[in-house]
């Protein structure tokens, strides 16, 4: 309702200024208008051309400046720095092709303004000129695209093999849950129909007539073993849902009815992540933050925010109901042994019905 209430107001604000504009061109009843553009408007626009240019290099300099720090974070698995350079390599050529054609779109715009009595020369085509920027274009992109598609599929590819750890996330609104298969190494069937079995406590509807179902480990807070690949299996129980963990660059869709796959290694624990110089900075610029709304909210006598520790994240990417922004797990990822132990803490799925 606001939204429509503002532009009805900005129209009418726009309607009133081209009224005055009209009344104030009649009044001046002297000067002679038409439609033609003369020297002056051609200097006009011509100037503003170039205006323009620097206009678009300020503002991406200053984007560059201000917003560079929310570009990515440093990757956190293996296959992070393939992923990673594709993306710079690819920003790089698009931001240099892109600064000399504005350069001299804008330029040429401003040189050859219009001028009285100057005539634009007839000029039909010129072959060499249109080779050059058919192929160099046709090179560049052909390349581009093939690098892309061998970096696509390596990261891509999930082959299954014995050593690799195995981890079901599912999804549901609003809430991840993450399920191990145990020591066979195999997770046990499950279908929705079961979630209702055992008052509730089958939390992502394991299948109870499977025996390969018994030892698997459902949990809320997702642990993974450094240097160890994971498979992860996705299932969705109501809407699509997107498993985005950005610091390992994955993302995969969630789709109810189906299993979606995709597998990183991790290559950096959580602790070491948090030593990193980068994400000291980041922890404390955004504890700054916390530390000043803190003033704010016990000045009108809330509770302060607790200091923020940083943590790999698991989120939700698909705009899936109300509370999709709030949709996340957290991802702990410690040493071999570390992770064992926390393992044998967990509970089976046989334990849990019991
Ligand atoms: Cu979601």
């Amino acid at each position: 309702m606001n939204v429509l209430l503002i532009f009805s107001v900005l129209i009418l604000i726009a309607i009133a200024i081209w009224q005055v504009a009209k009344i104030f061109e009649l009044s001046q009843g002297k000067k002679v208008y038409t439609q033609v553009a003369d020297d002056n408007d051609n200097n006009l626009n011509g100037k503003l051309m170039l205006g323009f240019l620097f206009f678009i290099y300020g503002i991406t300099i200053f984007s560059f400046v201000s917003y560079g720090d929310v570009l990515l974070p440093k990757a956190a698995s293996e296959h992070g720095s393939d992923y990673d350079n594709l993306m710079w390599i690819s920003f790089a050529i698009i931001f240099f092709v892109q600064t000399i054609t504005q350069a001299l779109l804008h330029y040429f715009s401003y040189k050859y303004r219009g001028e009285k009595g100057k005539k634009a020369l007839f000029y039909a085509d010129n072959d060499r000129l249109e080779a050059i920027w058919t192929i160099i274009p046709v090179i560049v992109l052909a390349g581009l695209i093939l690098y892309g598609l061998y970096t696509w599929t390596d990261i891509m590819t999930v082959e299954e093999n014995d050593e690799a750890l195995v981890v079901e996330l599912y999804a549901q609104q609003f809430n991840w849950k993450a399920r191990y298969a145990g020591e066979d190494g195999v997770l046990g069937d499950a279908n929705v129909r079961f979630l209702q079995d055992f008052e509730g406590r089958n939390l992502v509807g394991i299948d109870a007539t499977d025996p390969n179902g018994f030892d698997d480990v459902v949990v809320q807070e997702l642990h993974l073993p450094v240097g160890r690949e994971v498979i992860f299996k996705m299932r969705s129980q109501d809407v699509l849902h997107s498993a985005y963990m950005p610091f390992f660059r994955a993302q995969m869709n969630c789709v109810p009815g189906m299993i979606t796959e995709f597998a990183f290694t991790p290559n950096i624990t959580s602790e070491e992540m948090r030593l990193d110089p980068e994400m000291v900075a980041k922890v404390k610029k955004i504890n700054k933050i916390r530390a000043e709304k803190s003033k704010e909210l016990t000045a009108q006598g809330d509770t302060a925010l607790d200091p923020y520790e940083f943590d790999f994240l698991l989120l939700c990417n698909k705009i899936c109901g109300a509370s999709h922004y709030n949709m996340q797990m957290k991802i702990i990822v410690e040493t071999p042994e570390a992770f064992a132990q926390w393992m044998a803490e967990q509970q089976t799925f046989a334990e849990v019905i019991q």
